[in-house]
């Protein structure tokens, strides 16, 4: 295991480290960073007050908004001289936001992602494919540099141009593959189309995230390419990918507790729910000196895995994450979360693995409809046959959601692949529609 140390830590040692931690950076954010004086002044607070990781939770929450009001740069706790890499995320709403590392940031965070492949079993010896897009997402360099970090072989193909990358996968001995859930189904989709069989490469292991993604389509992933698939979590907000990895057991993402405090929110009440209850990820960062963040409320929806893991690491597991509050469905009052439409189809044999969820307005209502492609081995054109998959597609979400929403089957290859995160959630509810 690397970092082993930091890895499997007594709870005691690991408190100790984040309380050391978490002074020094809010004594740095309350000096460096304006807009962090005004939250811990308003909050009638100061660094002092903080001496425990219990104290967390005196401490002001920071949002989206707040980033995008520092535009771009106005968060930054150290002068621009010192930063040597900034990303940024777009978002699927509204403006761009910044992020800046130093150099000794990007060093921490290679040495994250080295922990992930690690804890998959890459090592010196694997040659990992990298297909996250390289560019202002953080998926493709975080991820690249961790390679490299670690001494294993990058091959730096980015998303997109998907015959090329069976190609390279097929020709250059790789081990390994790292890119988002669905475009590594795009990936095998295409793969099967030309013939290639991924079950007669080295292929071994899948670095999958960036989005929510159902246990049945790791299953789907992992048939189809041969590989053991393994999820891995982050956002740019506080680093990129490398946040939370699985190990072997795949039963949670163990959180980088030596560099992040994750707290669980009630989503209403913003307070700490009880370990093992779902609610709101919230993470300060321990370590980055470019943009140390304090208790940035993700709106990602998760709880802490109850007990220790068999793996030996001591850190603490988010399950895999659910979905963002942002795509959560509220159909008749039901929660439902587009993974969970997502595991359920994976089990039709007559439903492709391609789904889009429309939101539409119909007077005061929201409409939900659910479009799901057919599977190459139905015939389209046989309407008896479309009429008993839709029902069978609409029983099984009634019966495992206990709640009725319209099904559209659709032609093969007819929802739009991704070539980076898919999107699951189409809300057409701003623009009048009336489907
Ligand atoms: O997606 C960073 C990343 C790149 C993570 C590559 C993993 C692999 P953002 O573009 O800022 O950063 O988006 C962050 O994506 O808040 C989650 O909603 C979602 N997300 C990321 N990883 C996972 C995952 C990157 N493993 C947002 N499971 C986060 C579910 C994920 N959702």
């Amino acid at each position: 295991m690397r970092d082993k140390k930091q890895q499997t830590m007594t709870r005691s040692e690991l408190d100790e480290l984040q309380a050391e931690r978490l002074r020094e950076i809010c004594q740095r954010v309350y000096e460096k960073v304006p807009a962090y004086t005004k939250k811990f002044d308003e909050l009638g607070i100061t660094p002092d007050d903080i001496s425990h990781v219990e104290d967390v939770i005196k401490l002001p929450f920071t949002v989206k908004n707040d980033l995008r009001a520092a535009y771009p740069y106005d968060l930054f706790a150290v002068p621009i001289s010192e930063i040597v890499r900034v990303h940024s995320s777009s978002g699927t709403t509204g403006q761009i936001t910044v992020v800046g590392y130093t150099a000794e940031d990007l060093d921490m965070w290679s040495s994250l992602i080295a922990r992930a492949l690690d804890a998959a079993g890459a090592d010196k010896s694997d040659i990992i494919q990298v297909s996250f897009g390289y560019g202002l997402f953080t998926g493709g360099l975080g991820v690249h540099h961790g390679v490299e970090h670690m001494g294993a072989t990058v091959i730096p193909v980015s998303g997109g141009n998907t015959k090329r990358q069976i190609q390279v996968l097929a020709d250059f001995g790789v081990t390994g593959f790292a890119a988002t859930p669905s475009y590594a189904l795009l990936v095998a989709e295409t793969a099967q189309k030309m013939g290639v069989d991924f079950d007669d490469l080295p292929l071994r292991f899948g670095i999958f995230g960036a989005e929510p993604w159902s246990e049945n389509l790791r299953t789907q992933l992992e048939n189809a390419f041969g590989i053991e698939a393994y999820d891995i979590y982050g956002l740019s907000e506080v680093l990129g990918p490398g946040v939370g990895f699985e190990c072997e057991q795949h039963d949670g993402l163990h959180i980088n507790e030596d560099h992040f405090i994750i707290e669980i929110l009630d989503t209403e009440t913003l307070e700490p729910v009880e370990d093992g209850e779902y609610g709101e990820v919230a993470i300060t960062t321990l370590t980055k000196q470019g943009i140390p963040l304090l208790r940035y409320r993700t709106r990602d929806i998760s709880r802490i895995v109850p007990g220790e893991c068999p793996c030996g690491r001591t850190t603490r597991r988010l399950e895999r994450i659910t979905g963002r509050s942002d795509d959560m469905l509220i159909i008749r009052g039901v929660n439902v979360y587009p993974t969970q439409i997502e595991q359920i189809l994976l089990d039709i044999p007559e439903a492709a693995p391609h789904y889009q969820i429309i939101l539409t307005k119909r007077g005061s209502l929201d409409d939900v409809e659910v479009r799901v492609e057919l599977s190459d081995e139905v015939d389209f054109d046989e309407i008896k046959s479309l009429e008993a998959i839709t029902k069978k597609v609409s029983g099984a979400i009634a019966s495992a959601l206990a709640v009725s929403v319209k099904v559209k089957l659709v032609e093969p290859g007819s929802i739009e692949r991704s070539e980076g995160k898919a999107q699951r959630v189409v809300d057409l509810r701003g623009e009048g529609s009336q489907e």
